[in-house]
């Protein structure tokens, strides 16, 4: 059985296209309006997806974790997730559902990048290069794009996955639990359309927030590291500005304030950081084992 999860925003010029294209794949769809204050809610009922009304809009993240949760009651083969804008390509489904029908994946990717046919804005392509190469840099996965919305998940994932971020980042903290749990993740090329403006919010806020929030799981999965090492570097600094401060009073009998205020302050810091790194990696690995 093939699911496909539309996550929607505003979205009622797309939507009902979108659904009439989609019903020639799919078994069943999926549509989350995520707060929408236009006809994107009736139309989707009318063209006889299911749908899923958020009273509020929560953000892609929101609504990508109430997909996951509503497909996981109807336990399909695969889940498909599919933008509402009218990016997203039908003719690409096949290519993302065929490593999970052989069972080679367990999350296959629609990449932007596998092939040039994607006319992608230049601020764009920096944004989800920075953020792909971040998600590489903590997983031991080599992606090309680890953005993209346009995914499938077999039934072992939506069994033990949930997302949990609200916003853009869910794309990466899907990607950071999946390879926790060594689900075998894939790339297939697609194309994505990005004729006239089809975005929602601006590239700014939406680069920072995804950023940041990958930066939480990275912290989160990786505390030793991502504290811990910053923490020995500042504490190194820390020692070198008092061993110069103690050399320069055994010789001048004066304290050169400003270099012992450094000492003192990266010592600090680098205390604080370390701490913090034991304290968080014991307390995810108390948590895990809870879990
Ligand atoms: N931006 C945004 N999209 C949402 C939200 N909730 C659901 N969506 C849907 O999530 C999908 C992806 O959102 P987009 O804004 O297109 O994100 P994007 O494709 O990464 O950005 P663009 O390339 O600029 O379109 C669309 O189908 C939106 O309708 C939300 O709160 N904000
Ligand atoms: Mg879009």
């Amino acid at each position: 059985m093939i699911v496909v999860g539309i996550p929607a925003y505003n979205e009622e010029k797309n939507i009902a296209g979108i659904i009439i294209k989609l019903q020639s794949v799919a078994d069943l769809i999926i549509v989350c309006n995520d707060g929408s204050s236009d006809l994107t809610s009736t139309i989707a009922e009318k063209m006889g997806a299911v749908v899923i009304n958020h009273p509020k809009n929560l953000g892609y993240g929101g609504a990508i974790r109430s997909i996951f949760l509503k497909a996981r009651e109807i336990n399909p083969d695969v889940l498909v997730t599919f933008d509402a804008d009218g990016q997203h390509r039908i003719e690409d489904i096949s290519k993302v559902l065929e490593p999970i029908l052989n069972n080679t994946s367990d999350i296959v990717i629609g990449s932007r990048f596998l092939e040039q046919s994607t006319k992608i804005p230049k601020y764009r392509k920096i944004g989800i290069k920075t953020i792909t190469g971040l998600t590489n840099a903590t997983t031991n996965i080599k992606l090309t794009d680890s953005q993209s919305g346009f995914r499938a998940y077999n039934k072992k994932v939506l069994g033990e996955l949930t997302p949990s971020d609200y916003g853009m980042g869910v794309s990466t903290e899907i990607l950071i639990k999946a390879n926790n749990k060594k689900f075998r993740i894939s790339e297939v090329p697609i194309t994505v359309l990005y004729e006239g403006n089809t975005s929602t919010h601006n590239p700014v806020s939406h680069g920072t927030s995804v950023i940041l929030s990958t930066m939480k799981f990275i912290s989160i999965e990786h505390p030793l590291k991502f504290y811990g090492i910053p923490g020995i570097i500042f504490l190194a600094i820390g020692l070198f500005f008092t061993v110069w401060t103690i050399q320069a009073f055994t010789a001048t009998r004066q304290i050169i304030t400003n270099v012992a205020l450094i000492g003192i302050g990266t010592i600090l810091i680098g205390t604080v950081l370390l701490v913090t790194s034991i304290m968080l990696y014991s307390l995810v690995n108390v948590v895990r084992e809870r879990r």
